[in-house]
Parts: structure tokens; C-alpha cells; sequence
């Protein structure tokens, strides 16, 4: 059976809408931490509908509840575009074990944003992303500090970036050297921030401490009225 492709309903309106309007002067507001930039803002509006549009149709490799090799859950909702990560297994391969469902393949219109924003950010290596890991926190969802390091041992070599997609409500967003929650840095990160994490940053330790109740954009409320809460997509190179 070949991967399941999510339907492309919205990517005519992300096109036409990209052909349309000028090119944009892009905030960018760097944090003081060589590796790491955020771009405020910086995906449309009407992408940002497009994506959570697409990421919510029900389907086979759609959105689950992980757990940890323990069995501890880890208060999100998950799913694993391109190739499945198994946050048990701490590896990636073409299906999850526990429905053998087989990773649905990235939608182009999700790479090319993704792919624009890491060669705004032209310090980092442009990634041909072959995963995205799409996390979906309800008002009590939340992400304990963590390193990402079950790519492959090039990609961790080259110190590949990582192009993070937020949408939704605001989260609360930790990193830092250690795995200690308070010696972390805090940022907000809003809806269409992109945070790009790679060079000398590529296994820091971050997290998501919580995320701020009805704090999305109100043109997106709609789009996200029956289930609210914040989507993240990880895009990276295995
Ligand atoms: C989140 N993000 O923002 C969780 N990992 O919901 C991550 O775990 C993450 O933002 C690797 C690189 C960038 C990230
Ligand atoms: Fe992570």
C-alpha cells in the first residue's frame, strides 16, 4: 500500500494566495544562542489554516496519544508525517507498531514552507525534510525537556536544522543546557513563529511547559473552534 496523502483541498487556496501577495519583509529576532532563530510570524495566516485543516482529517497514520518506553503518556497528541517516530522505541521507521499504519507523506505545500524559512535563516544548511512530527497540546497538553537525537548519525554530525512550526495558542517554550526546568530560558512562542534549531544548538534541551488558553489569533478560533490548542510540526532530515 503506498503512503497515504493527505487531501490537497487547501493547497490550491496556499498557492493562489503566495502568487498573489509581495514578497514579505520577514521579522526575525534572534536569540542570543548561536544555532537557534526565531522568526516571528512568519507563516501566513492562510497557510496557517491550510496546515491545521490538513493535519486534522481523519485517516490511517492520523493523530494518537504516545507513550514512553515506561508507559508514561506524554500529554499530546502525535502524529508522524514521511517517516514514523516511536517515541518508545526512540527510532523511526515506515509504520507504527501499535495499528501498522504507515506514516502519511509530507505535503509539498508544508516542505515549501518549511524549506522557505530554513533558507531565510541562510546561517543553517537547507534540509530536504524527509520527516515532520506534528504535536497537538490541548489547554493541558504540555512536553517535558527533552534532546531530539534518534536521527541519523549524519544528520546529528552535520548538525542538521530543525524547522519548528507553531500554530494555535501560545506555548511557553524552555531550553537550555541541562535537563533542569529551572536554570531553562522561556520564550513564548506564538502563532506562526518558526523556530529553526541546528549547528551548536542541534541537541539542546527544550520543552513545552504549558500553553496559554484562548490566546490564538482570533482568525484562526474559527478554523480551530471545535478542538482548540496549539499544533507544532518539527520538520528534519533523518
Ligand atoms: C513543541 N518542539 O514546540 C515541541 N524539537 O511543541 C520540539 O520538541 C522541537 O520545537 C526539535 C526542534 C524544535 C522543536
Ligand atoms: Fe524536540
Amino acid at each position: 500500500m503506498s503512503p497515504k496523502k493527505l487531501k490537497p483541498q487547501y493547497l490550491g487556496v496556499i498557492r493562489r494566495e503566495k502568487r498573489k501577495s509581495p514578497p514579505r519583509v520577514q521579522p526575525r529576532f534572534n536569540i542570543s544562542r548561536p544555532g537557534m532563530v526565531l522568526l516571528k510570524g512568519f507563516v501566513k495566516p492562510e497557510d496557517q489554516i491550510g496546515m491545521v485543516s490538513m493535519c486534522r482529517q481523519p485517516g490511517p497514520g492520523g493523530f494518537y496519544e504516545p507513550s514512553f518506553k515506561n508507559g508514561a503518556k506524554l500529554n499530546l497528541w502525535m502524529m508522524s508525517l514521511g517517516k514514523n517516530w516511536d517515541p518508545a522505541l526512540r527510532s523511526y521507521g515506515p509504520t507504527r507498531l501499535f495499528d501498522g499504519a504507515q506514516a502519511p507523506t509530507i505535503p509539498d505545500a508544508f516542505k515549501m514552507i518549511a524549506q522557505t524559512a530554513n533558507s531565510t535563516a541562510s546561517e543553517f544548511p537547507q534540509i530536504n525534510p524527509d520527516v515532520c512530527i506534528v504535536n497537538y497540546y490541548t489547554n493541558s497538553g504540555k512536553l517535558g525537556l527533552h534532546q531530539d537525537k534518534d536521527e541519523s548519525k549524519s544528520s546529528l554530525a552535520k548538525g542538521l536544522p530543525f524547522i519548528s512550526i507553531s500554530i494555535g495558542d501560545t506555548a511557553e517554550f524552555l531550553f537550555g543546557d541541562t535537563r533542569d526546568k529551572d536554570q531553562a530560558t522561556k520564550i513564548n512562542l506564538e502563532s506562526g513563529d518558526v523556530l529553526i534549531l541546528g549547528g551548536e544548538s542541534r541537541l539542546l534541551f527544550h520543552g513545552v511547559s504549558h500553553v496559554k488558553t484562548n490566546t490564538a489569533p482570533s482568525w484562526l478560533k474559527e478554523e480551530m473552534s471545535i478542538r482548540p490548542g496549539r499544533v507544532n510540526l518539527t520538520f528534519r532530515q533523518y
